[in-house]
């Protein structure tokens, strides 16, 4: 009798489909959630490079001199329908473009991880090929760095040898690194199921030239001597 029920148990599948499904179930979530949040970012990257492009056209015109921070701060409120931007309940245009560069960043640093916050850099440049390079110089030994006495050209005017561009937005004819890093909060959770962390960032990007062209008010390059010993 016993025999037989035990045999009768192992023909019985009623049931399987729920265990199947209660081990499926965690991972497809985990999938979806995990889709879910990879599409949000790009969704969000997507809307803050279309606002950073319009912001870039607009700091590259001649209308658009001085007004930098105006600019940034009208990329703000376009993404905050998307995002809400922690600086936006604490600051008006105003005392926003009243900040120092530093205070912007402590502002940005403070908010990591407890707020969604944005950070823009301008970088410019003479060229768009000097973005990302080092500053050209001597190399008397041969080292492949500018040492104590060894001659640069200053391209970014801080006396210092470095990458070539100097922050801001320069002047006419000046090429533009326009950049912002957004730190926002995951809205979908699956970070918790995976262990991951709770905030991203996603960056934009782009590179324009300031009008008008046919200007050139960027500033002549001085030789220079580097100050640092040899390590
Ligand atoms: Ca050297
Ligand atoms: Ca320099």
């Amino acid at each position: 009798m016993r025999l037989r029920n035990i045999l009768k148990l192992r023909r019985n599948q009623r049931g399987s489909t729920v265990v199947e499904f209660a081990i499926v179930a965690p991972v497809l979530l985990t999938m979806i959630l995990g889709s879910l949040d990879v599409g949000y970012a790009l969704y969000a990257r997507s809307i803050l490079g279309g606002a950073i492009q319009k912001a870039a056209r607009d700091s590259g015109l001649e209308t658009g001199a001085g007004r930098g921070c105006e600019i940034d701060y009208g990329v703000l409120q376009h993404i905050s329908g998307l995002l809400k931007v922690n600086v936006l309940k604490t600051h008006t245009m105003e005392s926003f473009c009243d900040l120092t560069d530093t205070q912007r960043q402590a502002l940005f640093n403070s908010a990591e991880n407890k707020e969604n916050s944005i950070l823009f850099l301008r970088r410019n440049y003479v060229s768009f090929s000097d973005v990302g390079e080092m500053e050209e110089f001597t190399d008397s030994d041969d080292d492949g760095v500018c040492d104590r006495g060894e001659p640069f050209e200053d391209l970014s005017g801080d006396d210092e040898w470095g990458e070539r561009g100097a922050n801001g937005q320069g002047g006419a004819r000046a090429t533009v690194l326009y950049s912002a890093g957004l730190h926002f909060r995951r809205i979908f959770p699956a970070y918790k199921l995976i262990g991951g962390k709770e905030f991203m960032t996603v960056e934009a990007t782009t590179i324009l030239r300031n009008q008008p062209y046919s200007q050139n008010q960027n500033p002549a390059a001085l030789i220079k001597n580097c100050t640092m010993d040899d390590l």
